[in-house]
């Protein structure tokens, strides 16, 4: 331990306070204030030796030395603080600039969005057919037994009713097989007459390249004193000259079956070199399903036809794969905007 004398110890102290000062001022970041502060007035630090030298002097020197000690410790201690508030503003001003908002970058925005193919074909259906005097009508997905089949003169034992047709969830409700039921409920709501077409999904447990579990109908109804299957060649040729934009469109009848029509017929049109394509099913209305929702059939007749307008969409765009609707990959779906 070196002899301390009180002269040699003041003449260290301004030292050690004029040192301490620049040190600190030097410091760039808080870790090294830190460490600049424990070589001053840490446990082994500059001023806490001369503090320990203190035992060594003269009772009559003693007070002096420790007052002057201390009025260097505080000091000390206001400028560390104030380097210690300088870095931390710093730090917070390099904080902010590194934050800083650019508001003047334009911003990256989100785009308009289109239709899907199938809702625009699903608009242009009901378009031409609102202008052929026909309302739209709807109705639930999840749909009874009586508003499904029982309603449509769809026997118990129909194959259509099996497991391997139909979704059946609980409580003997189904997924609506087809949107009948929607024209069934109206016919129970509205006396005729009645001119209404049916857009919407329906579920089958079916899935390949033309077929999906989930896919659309659009079918339609005209009931009134005397709509004959005249009117419903009528109608079915004129929707499909105007959705394909082809006056010249050549449609042609089949005879075929369904339950809830009689007689029934399926209806195609010209494709190709002197080819037919099978566009939709129809007929006039069986008598008992008009008379399953208290329509009586000896005053009022009319027809009832089934499109899919997902085959519409395909035909239209020239899409040969039916899954590429449901994929909503956006590489496909913006062809259509
Ligand atoms: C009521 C009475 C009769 C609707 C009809 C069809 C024939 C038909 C198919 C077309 C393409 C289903 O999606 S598809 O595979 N539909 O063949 N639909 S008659 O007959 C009705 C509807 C409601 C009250």
């Amino acid at each position: 331990m070196p002899p301390f004398f009180f002269e040699d110890s003041m003449s260290d102290l301004a030292m050690i306070v004029s040192s301490a000062r620049s040190e600190f001022e030097g410091c760039a970041d808080a870790a090294a204030l830190e460490n600049a502060k424990a070589r001053y007035l840490g446990k082994t630090g500059a001023l806490t030796e001369l503090l320990k030298g203190l035992g060594r002097l003269s009772a009559a020197e003693r007070p002096a030395a420790g007052a002057a000690i201390n009025v260097a410790k505080k000091e000390l201690e206001a400028a560390l603080n104030a380097r210690r508030a300088a870095i931390a503003e710093a730090n917070l001003t390099q904080q902010l600039a590194a934050d800083a908002l650019d508001v003047s970058l334009p911003g990256r925005g989100r785009g308009m969005g289109t239709l899907h193919p199938l809702s625009r074909t699903l608009e242009r259906v009901e378009t031409l057919f609102h202008s052929l005097g026909f309302a739209v009508a709807d109705g639930p997905e999840i749909e009874d037994d009586f508003h499904n089949f029982t309603a449509l003169n769809t026997p118990e034992n129909h194959p259509a009713r099996s497991m391997q047709d139909t979704f059946y969830v609980e409580g003997g409700m189904v997924l609506r097989t087809h949107t009948s039921p929607i024209q069934v409920r109206y016919m129970e709501t509205h006396a005729p007459p009645i001119k209404i077409i049916a857009p919407g999904r329906v579920y089958r447990v079916d899935s390949d390249a033309t077929h999906s579990p989930m896919f659309h109908q659009v079918e339609g109804l005209w009931i009134d004193r005397d709509v004959s299957f005249a009117d419903l060649k009528a109608t079915i040729g004129e929707f499909l000259r105007r959705f394909f934009e082809r006056d010249d469109l050549q449609v042609r009848f089949r005879p075929s079956f369904f339950p809830f029509t009689e007689p029934s017929a399926e209806i195609d049109m010209a494709f190709g070199d002197g080819g037919w394509l099978e566009i939709a099913g129809s007929g006039q209305v069986h008598p008992n399903v008009l008379r399953a929702v208290g329509i009586d059939p000896e005053q009022y007749q009319g027809f009832a036809f089934g499109v899919g307008p997902d085959r519409l969409a395909m035909l239209r765009y020239g899409v040969n794969d039916l899954r590429l609707f449901y994929e909503n990959d956006l590489r496909f779906l913006r062809q259509f905007a």
